[in-house]
């Protein structure tokens, strides 16, 4: 509480507008949320919202530092002369515009420039493009919108909402939609895929929420680090927070405070900011909103709902296949990733979010959190925003294809990537409608086929009481990859497959290609206190202690078969010797872990493959605290880097590790390497790679139904046929 007390009277010394003297850049490691809200609640401003990583940038005074050091917070000051940062990336932004590659994207844009650029893009294709002023700010400017839709009576047509910039600082969340408007305006002359959407959508983008605070962070006197609206709060603190302003469990406790110096201020009522007014005002307008996404920066993020809560939201499992579409579209343009989930998974709860309010009023609803990951945060480097609004861009698509298909296919399983010879893969299946299509379940179907040529044999996929699927998947007798589809029709008799267009899931018969079990040491190079032998339970200063013994015997690889990793660790390397994988394809590295590590902010623990004297790449590293009581078995698709490669070598890593706290570290044990090996062929029934007279007998000899899976059942249908046997000769 004294310490609450103390920020409040410090922080009033740099609340004076963009007054940045003894104010430095500071690197929080926060080890809790209530920390973090302490934090805040007193009015140190954060530089982000993210704190699962532990270390949060915040803004902060000489005395602040000095409370928080008291305390024993771990800190690292970043950056002491802000005035110097904000310069450095003036000039970048300079010389960004002097060279205009990017054209209008090459910098970021003032709050004039974007309404003169949606102005253009009316102008240019009136037929389809109208701006609209949503309503006005605090301080008189205009909310300037667009809608965008096909020619002709927009009555009916679905409804999608992208916005940006609730918050002041998070420049590059107002170029994506605004790039998105300009380039759906243009698809409409030149892509076909935007052309469809357009005809049966309307798309309705308002770039700048917030024109007040967003004025602010370029003003002269400004604050380039500005988040709120800039409301008069009849005091030293001015700002609401208008991602907190909304109807939905408001003031809710949750990343909200009730001081109107905190930048999690929530407004003195629900709705009580003119620019959250407006945009409630716009959306009762919008009879058929079915999605909306909420542009942010930054932490690349796709935000389900809800924020406010850990429940599922309605309709769960197609705001999942949503935000996986999405992502997967993102990560398809330059490689980045955006991880999905909710905000109590990602990030942390808020209460009275606008994609909140809008889930609640039956929209499927976002919040993504554009580039960077993390440093330099909100000054996103002008040669960044062309691929961040590119690779967004791709998620608009992506959201305007999944709200104009009737049906989405879910997997909570996943799908399986390897199988055992002959068998029969259970896993389970969802499928929903979008917008309460009724399917027809007579029509649910598998489609698969052996080998990659030939007829796909067809199977009903009955649905079970719960309203899930489960899909019974056969496989190859022989080494033969499997090929696999889904169909479906609704009632209405629109056939919907997937996956979609002519692409086909996969699935390789397991073989193991080499194996260890540790009974014997295999001599790998091993560094510092790697060592193989048995494991004594010792450790766990942190987290559990070691084993006691492998997972199948005796013996181990483990850091430190007695204790804890050091602290100070540099990286520590297993490694083992060279594998040959030159004719196996669809590689997986399995093996038992025995794991306790901090989180990636203080200590490491990874793994790693490569072929040859490539690049060491890694597989998996912790991604947080990592606290393993029993044995796991893990696997990780290696196919990429050890695929056809004769000399594959695996690593696995302890460290680099901080100076405080220790863990018991890594124990492997029961380690393989599986993939599938040569091809087979279709129609050779007895697996001898000929095609003869032989397999023509067992067709003949098995002729008719065929309970579950048979191997003469080459095309398999569940019935030995006429079909199986012209496969067989047709392959002879
Ligand atoms: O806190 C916010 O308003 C958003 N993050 S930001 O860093 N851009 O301020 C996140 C809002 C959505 N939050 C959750 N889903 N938890
Ligand atoms: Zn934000």
């Amino acid at each position: 509480m004294l310490f609450i007390q103390t920020i409040i009277v410090t922080t009033a010394v740099f609340l004076n507008p963009n007054v940045y003297d003894g104010i430095s850049i500071v690197n929080v490691q926060i080890e809790n949320p209530t920390q973090l809200l302490l934090l805040r609640e007193g009015g140190a401003r954060s530089l982000t919202c993210f704190d699962q990583a532990g270390e949060t940038p915040m803004l902060l005074d000489e005395a602040s530092i000095k409370q928080i050091k008291k305390l024993g917070i771990k800190f690292n000051i970043i950056e002491t002369n802000i005035d110097e940062r904000i310069r450095r990336f003036d000039q970048l932004r300079e010389e960004a515009r002097n060279n205009r590659l990017g054209g209008w994207y090459s910098d970021y844009k003032t709050w004039g420039e974007v309404n003169i650029k949606l102005q253009a893009l009316e102008d240019g294709a009136p037929d389809i493009a109208t701006t609209f002023i949503v309503g006005q700010t605090h301080e008189g400017r205009d909310i300037h919108g667009i809608r965008i839709s096909a020619p002709g009576n927009t009555e009916g047509r679905k409804q999608v909402l992208f916005n940006g910039c609730q918050h002041a600082r998070e420049w590059v969340a107002v170029m994506v939609p605004t790039y998105a408007a300009e380039h759906l305006v243009e698809g409409w002359s030149n892509d076909p895929e935007v052309q469809t959407y357009l005809e049966t959508t309307e798309v309705i983008i308002v770039p700048i929420v917030n024109p007040d605070g967003y004025e602010f962070t370029y003003a002269p006197g400004g604050d380039r680090y500005w988040r709120k609206n800039r409301r008069n709060n009849s005091g030293s603190c001015e700002g609401v927070d208008l991602n907190r302003n909304w109807d939905y469990d408001w003031n809710g406790g949750d990343s909200t405070s009730t001081s109107t110096c905190s930048d999690i201020y929530v407004g003195p009522n629900v709705f009580s900011e003119p620019e959250t007014q407006a945009m409630r005002d716009l959306i009762n307008t919008l009879p058929n909103l079915v999605s909306h996404v909420d542009f942010h920066s930054y932490s690349q993020l796709i935000l389900e709902p809800w924020a406010s809560s850990n429940n599922p939201p309605p309709r769960v499992n197609i705001v999942k296949a949503l935000s996986s579409s999405m992502s997967e579209a993102i990560a398809g343009v330059h490689g980045e990733t955006y991880v999905a989930g909710t905000g109590g998974d990602l990030l942390y709860l808020a209460d009275g979010v606008f994609p909140d309010w809008t889930t609640n009023g039956g929209s499927l609803s976002y919040t993504i959190e554009l580039r960077p990951t993390g440093s330099p945060g909100f000054e996103l480097p002008p040669g960044e925003i062309i691929p961040t609004c590119e690779e967004s861009y791709a998620a608009v698509k992506a959201m305007l294809q999944f709200v104009n298909q009737p049906l989405t296919f879910s997997f909570p399983n996943g799908v399986p990537q390897f199988a055992d010879q002959g068998s029969v893969v259970e896993f389970p299946m969802h499928i929903e409608s979008i917008f309460d299509e009724p399917i027809d379940t007579n029509t649910t179907t598998l489609h698969v086929r052996f080998g990659n040529n030939g007829t796909f044999a067809t199977r009903h996929i009955s649905q079970n009481l719960d309203d899930s699927f489960t899909v019974e998947l056969p496989t190859s007798f022989c080494d033969l990859e499997g090929e696999y589809w889904f169909s479906v029709a609704t009632q209405d008799g629109l056939t919907v497959r997937y996956p979609a267009g002519e692409e086909v899931l996969r699935v390789s018969i397991a073989t193991t290609a080499r194996q260890w079990n540790m009974d014997q040491n295999p001599n790998w190079t091993m560094e510092g206190q790697w060592g193989w032998g048995a494991p004594t339970g010792g450790g766990g200063s942190y987290g559990n202690p070691d084993p006691t013994s492998g997972a199948t015997g005796n013996n181990v690889l483990g850091y430190n078969l007695n204790g804890d990793y050091q602290n100070n660790l540099s990286e520590t390397y297993l490694t083992t010797e060279t594998v040959d994988l030159s004719d196996r394809t669809n590689t997986q590295l399995q093996f038992k872990r025995y794991l306790n590590v901090e989180q990636p902010v203080y200590d490491h623990a990874s793994v790693s493959v490569r072929a040859g004297n490539g690049s060491w790449s890694t597989v998996w590293s912790n991604q947080s605290t990592i606290e393993d009581d029993q044995w796991q078995t893990v696997a990780y698709d290696i196919s990429s880097v050890a695929d056809a490669q004769p000399e594959v070598q695996i690593r696995w890593t302890m460290g680099t590790t901080d100076s405080a706290w220790t863990y018991s570290g890594w124990n492997i044990d029961d380690i393989e390497i599986l993939s599938s090996g040569g091809a087979g062929v279709v129609g050779d029934i007895n697996c001898d790679g000929v095609i003869n007279v032989t397999d023509i007998l067992l067709v003949v000899g098995g002729w008719g139904p065929c309970n579950n899976h048979c191997a003469q059942d080459v095309i398999p249908d569940g019935t030995i046929n006429v079909l199986d046997l012209l496969h067989v000769i047709g392959n002879w």
